[in-house]
């Protein structure tokens, strides 16, 4: 099924996860715009980030300059662990499905989610499957359309769009629903996010010597922080700032600054253009892309299997039929 442009009201709909890359029409454009709307802010949340933000910019000063070189280590080893908890766990596994786990490693991709307190698997993954299915539209929590802001941080300081919840039926999620370690996170977040988030990280620094304070603004609140903020960067620089080697008729773009601090995620318009592979890059470079050397290695052990990946002929099609010319081969065959 082709994608479909669709407009109503002050929507418009891109079903990118539905293309059938060999024999489909090239998608319908509809330019995304996103109308003027009423905010409904939440001042707890305004209120809450904000001092979360002054505490992350004070963890990072006793980074920099007070803490153990341990503990600094330490708070590094916790922004890998967590960040893989939303790469390789939310996003590549469950979220978009692209390559399957055993118990043993979603056991613990679960426990690195909860480090990253981004909330329950579930409710992240339904979020982000509405992000892709109605990108650039009001039904996208974190539509870019509305800016920088908007996209980063402004979208978790507000109430959803109508067309959010409208919408949202669309979604499947039984896979998640069924899935008996999600629902336990799920069922026990607010007991598991504390204690996994704040109270561990703030607690093992104290078992080498560092004080208490110490250990909470680095390993905990600072580590916390860095952490969202370059996960909203995929949100908001990635869907502004980059070239579109593989569609150019879509917003996410292309960025190695953005993907060498987020772990391999910030190849978002091949991300957007083929989101079931599990690399969410064309390339295999572990450099800037941490968390495919984290799937490889569990696919060497047997935890991870069925990586799904997309030929490099269905790639070389995509990038001459929709890219915008920046794609290192492009041209090729003019070449032979
Ligand atoms: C955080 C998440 O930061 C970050 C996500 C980033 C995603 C990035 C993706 C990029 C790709 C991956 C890259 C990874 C890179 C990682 C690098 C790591 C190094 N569908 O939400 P509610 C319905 S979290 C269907 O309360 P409000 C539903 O009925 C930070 N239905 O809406 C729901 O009820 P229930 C910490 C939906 O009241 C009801 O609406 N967390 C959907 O408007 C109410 O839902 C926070 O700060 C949907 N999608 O409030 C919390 N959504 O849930 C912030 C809703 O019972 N959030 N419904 O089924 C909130 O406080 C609120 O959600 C709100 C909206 C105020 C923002
Ligand atoms: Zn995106
Ligand atoms: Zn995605």
């Amino acid at each position: 099924m082709p994608p479909q442009g669709q407009t109503g009201g002050s929507w418009v709909l891109y079903e990118t996860d539905a293309v059938n890359e060999d024999t489909d029409a090239p998608p319908v454009i509809v330019p995304p715009s996103a109308e003027k709307r009423e905010w409904k802010i939440v001042w707890r949340n305004v209120i809450l980030m904000g001092l979360l933000h002054i505490g992350g910019v004070y963890g990072a000063y006793l980074f920099l300059t007070k803490a153990m070189w341990t503990t600094c280590f330490f708070a590094v080893f916790l922004y890998i662990c967590s960040g893989l908890g939303i790469t390789a766990g939310a996003h590549r596994l469950w979220a978009h499905k692209s390559y399957k786990a055993r118990m043993p490693l979603r056991l613990l991709l679960t426990l690195f989610n909860t480090l990253a307190f981004q909330d329950a698997v579930i409710d992240w993954a339904r979020d982000h499957r509405m992000h892709h299915k109605y990108s650039e539209t009001d039904a996208d929590p974190h539509n870019a359309t509305r800016g920088f802001f908007f996209a980063h941080v402004g979208w978790l300081l507000v109430r959803k769009h109508p067309q959010i919840k409208a919408k949202g039926h669309t979604i499947d999620l039984t896979d998640l629903k069924s899935d008996p370690i999600l629902r336990f996170q799920k069922k026990h977040y607010l007991i598991l996010m504390p204690l996994v988030c704040f109270v561990l990280p703030s607690y093992i620094p104290t078992l080498w010597g560092e004080s208490l304070w110490n250990a909470y603004f680095v390993c905990s609140i600072f580590r916390y922080v860095y952490v969202l903020n370059v996960t909203w960067l995929v949100n908001s620089a990635a869907h502004l700032w980059g070239d579109k080697p593989y569609d150019k008729n879509i917003n996410p773009v292309e960025t190695k600054p953005v993907s060498a601090v987020v772990l391999g995620e910030g190849f978002h318009n091949y991300h957007h253009t083929f989101p079931w592979d599990y690399k969410t890059a064309e390339l295999g470079d572990y450099s800037l892309n941490i968390t495919k050397l984290f799937i490889d290695t569990m696919a060497a052990i047997g935890w991870a299997y069925d990586l799904k990946t997309v030929s490099t002929d269905v790639i070389q099609k995509r990038v001459k039929r929709t890219g915008d010319g920046s794609h290192a081969v492009w041209g090729w065959d003019d070449k032979e």
